[in-house]
């Protein structure tokens, strides 16, 4: 009902955070890229095998006195992977506690979601994809979200060419260079997505592609994830390359993003080799959830951002870089230029991790030195550790309310304008 809104209003009201003067509204009116890294964790930044860097050209761009780096940003994806977190970076929602939610939920819900709110800017919006349009309900989330544009496969002149795919579809470079055909004839401002693909599990890659050594954990699921990393890395090149070029990379904010762990918890060997360690213990393992967020605009003050904080908060972030005030608006993330924030990552499990403390797997760490810590031993923090978990656990029950309940459709926030999905047809057209 309605009023099952009224208290989540108010929680999201107690969470709303102060603006940054440096940055709200810094990026205004210009382009956005977001550059979707598939299963791309933040170890792999500067991470070198035998030497030799596996990532060299995002190390760069990561460095660059122009970006804006996070790193203690941990990807809070469920079972929806790649569908959680474009959930998370679109609305501000997460996944739900089981199944995805986009393809549960994104054709009939009603969401405020970041096309829909850039669209208000006079924003053109389009998503990039190089697989099927229907893979995790893309086709019909993206109408509920108000994107304008969804160019999946068939848009491609390179997509029926079977050696131009590989894994869950087109090989990034091939799809990037399709994709730029269409991102340089967009009306801009834009707001572009691109989803890449290749670095994703079983990390196959065609022969000429290969440019790196396999690593030697000796676990055959692992050992090929940097292969497919430096490709994806590469791609990424030139598509920046091409950006230069185009003249877009100065009038554009460039945003990448991992969207989960590539090498799951149930590889603990292979990880604890990839660390140089002799074994990896939960809070290694919570560690490893991290994930690159990365902004980039010309004339962004740069830097390594401390803050802990994850996909929950992109929203927030970027729409307060664009000047959009998300200060009405039904969504469980804080931006992470604040500086009165809570700094409170929650897992889609219920764990969760805080710049002091974290708990991962049923045990319990000092956040910064990995302590093991026993809450029942010392009131105090037995106190926070229950007051943080309070606090995750409502904002994902909430959130979940939110998505189950379709409770959006009983709310438009002021100076919002409803999507009607009926809009939007992404069937591409003959000729
Ligand atoms: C498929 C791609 C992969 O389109 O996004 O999804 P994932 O398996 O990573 O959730
Ligand atoms: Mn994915």
């Amino acid at each position: 009902k309605a009023s099952d809104l009224d208290k989540i209003k108010q929680f999201v009201k107690n969470n709303s955070t102060l603006q940054n003067s440096v940055y709200f509204g810094k990026e205004k009116g210009k382009n956005v890229i977001m550059f979707h890294l598939e299963s791309f964790q933040q170890f792999l930044i500067d991470y070198k095998v035998n030497g030799v860097e596996v990532t060299p050209n995002l190390n760069k761009f990561y460095h660059d006195q122009n970006t804006l780096a996070f790193d203690n940003f941990y990807n809070e994806v469920g079972q929806g992977k790649t569908a959680d977190a474009e959930m998370m970076l679109e609305t501000g929602l997460f996944g739900t506690a089981s199944g995805s939610a986009m393809v549960n939920y994104g054709t009939s819900n009603t969401y405020q979601a970041v096309p829909a709110w850039l669209d208000q800017q006079g924003y053109t919006t389009a998503a990039f994809h190089g697989d099927v349009a229907s893979f995790w309900n893309r086709d019909n989330t993206y109408k509920s979200w108000g994107y304008d544009y969804f160019f999946s496969k068939p848009y491609y002149k390179d997509a029926d060419n079977a050696s131009y795919n590989i894994g869950y579809g087109m090989k990034d470079k091939i799809f990037l260079q399709d994709a730029a055909k269409y991102v340089e004839q967009l009306p801009q401002p834009f707001y572009a997505k691109l989803i890449t693909v290749t670095n994703h599990y079983p990390y196959d890659l065609d022969k000429q592609n290969i440019s790196i050594e396999k690593t030697t954990t000796g676990d055959k699921t692992v050992d090929g994830y940097v292969q497919t990393a430096r490709y994806l890395d590469q791609s990424f090149a030139e598509f920046l390359n091409w950006m230069k070029k185009s003249g877009l990379y100065d009038k554009s904010m460039i945003v990448l993003y991992g969207d989960h762990y590539g090498i799951s918890e149930n590889h603990p060997a292979a990880i604890a080799k990839l660390m140089g360690k002799s074994s990896v213990n939960k809070y290694d393992l919570a560690n490893w959830q991290k994930v690159p967020f990365i902004v980039h605009a010309p004339g962004l003050q740069g830097g390594v951002n401390h803050t802990y904080g994850g996909e929950i908060d992109v929203m927030p972030t970027l729409l307060h870089l664009l000047g959009v005030s998300t200060a009405n608006d039904v969504q469980f993330g804080q931006d992470l230029l604040a500086t009165n924030r809570k700094q409170v990552v929650p897992f889609r499990n219920g764990d969760w991790v805080s710049a002091e403390y974290m708990k991962y797997g049923g045990n319990y760490y000092v956040t910064t030195t990995g302590t093991k810590i026993n809450p029942k031993e010392d009131p105090r923090v037995k106190e926070i550790i229950e007051q943080t978990q309070a606090y995750v656990n409502k904002m994902l029950t909430y959130s979940d309310n939110v998505q189950t309940g379709d409770l959006l459709r009983f709310y438009t926030p002021e100076g919002f304008k409803k999507v009607k999905k009926s809009d939007y047809s992404y069937k591409k057209s003959d000729g």
